[in-house]
């Protein structure tokens, strides 16, 4: 029971394929208390019984490119819990057509648009959680190996993912002195909501667990088990940092030759 006692607000639930549920079902086992916030009014249906299903009974709609209505999750989060102690940061959005094609045709206003959804959120979320982590805390957030290496038709979300990248570090500066620590998952390719719009991406996985060393792929499992260890005591001396559950993907220089048998 790792979290036993602890309150996390989990932003980024949008169905059962979710990393974040991944994460909420990790966390749930290891004893924390769950509150959900998701992105709009047609998600209701689907994340309130998800939440339910593990004794939630904070489910909040926030957009998050909203002021106002962060602003309000967080009073509410204020009036159910008191204080918080874990903030879930699991929400990316680029215009789909500025994900195929090329990165050097990305337009002004999807690129403010990728930024603001997927990096200054977890500004403003973690400025708005901060009151409410009066005995400090830890945020985390999910990038991928698309911030460092160009990864075809990632395009401005890899930019937008490096920019998440140094956010983190930029924030786990400032939020030291608060007892507060800030970290990233680097997860591999998982088939989510947010993945079943891109183009050949049961190869792009197919081919990705070929070439990592455990020889699989990556499931929210996996990332749930990491993100309950990163938000937990154990890791109380790790700030700042990017912690890949790849399955190895991001250690290799060369790709394994194919097995003979
Ligand atoms: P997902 O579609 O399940 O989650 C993305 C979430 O972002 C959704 O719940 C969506 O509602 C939310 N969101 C989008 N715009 C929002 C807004 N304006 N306000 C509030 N919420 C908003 O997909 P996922 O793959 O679980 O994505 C979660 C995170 O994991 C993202 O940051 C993504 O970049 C990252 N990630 C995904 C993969 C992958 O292969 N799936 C790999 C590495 C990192
Ligand atoms: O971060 C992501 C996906 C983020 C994402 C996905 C979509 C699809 C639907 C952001 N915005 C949107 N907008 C939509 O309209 N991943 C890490 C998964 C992913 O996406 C890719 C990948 C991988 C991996 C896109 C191209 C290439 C590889």
């Amino acid at each position: 029971m790792l979290l036993q006692g602890k309150t996390a607000l989990i932003f980024g639930v949008a169905n059962d394929h979710s990393i974040a549920w991944g994460i909420a079902q990790a966390f749930h086992a290891e004893g924390a208390t769950l509150g959900f916030s998701y992105a709009g009014p047609t998600l209701e249906k689907r994340v309130r019984p998800l939440a339910e299903s593990l004794g939630a009974e904070f489910i909040e709609e926030c957009d998050v490119s909203d002021d106002a209505a962060i602003e309000r999750v967080f009073e509410k989060a204020r009036e159910r819990f008191g204080s918080i102690d874990i903030l879930i940061h699991a929400i990316a959005f680029a215009n789909r057509d500025e994900l195929t094609g090329r990165f050097v045709d990305t337009s002004r206003a999807g690129f403010a648009l990728a930024h603001d959804i997927s990096v200054y959120s977890l500004v403003a979320l973690s400025r708005a959680a901060l009151p409410l982590m009066s005995e400090g805390g830890a945020i985390l957030t999910l990038t991928y190996y698309g911030a460092e290496k160009v990864v075809p038709h990632y395009n401005v979300m890899g930019v937008a993912k490096a920019a998440l990248e140094a956010t983190v570090r930029y924030l786990a500066a400032d939020l030291g002195a608060d007892g507060v620590r800030v970290n990233a998952i680097s997860a591999g390719p998982i088939r989510t909501l947010a993945a079943s719009g891109i183009g050949g991406f049961r190869e792009m996985q197919k081919k990705f667990a070929e070439q990592t060393p455990l020889g699989r792929g990556v499931t929210i499992g996996d990332v749930g088990g990491v993100a309950a260890f990163l938000c937990s005591d154990l890791a109380s001396a790790i700030t700042g940092e990017v912690l890949y559950v790849d399955a190895g993907y991001n250690i290799m220089g060369m790709q394994l030759p194919e097995s003979k048998e």
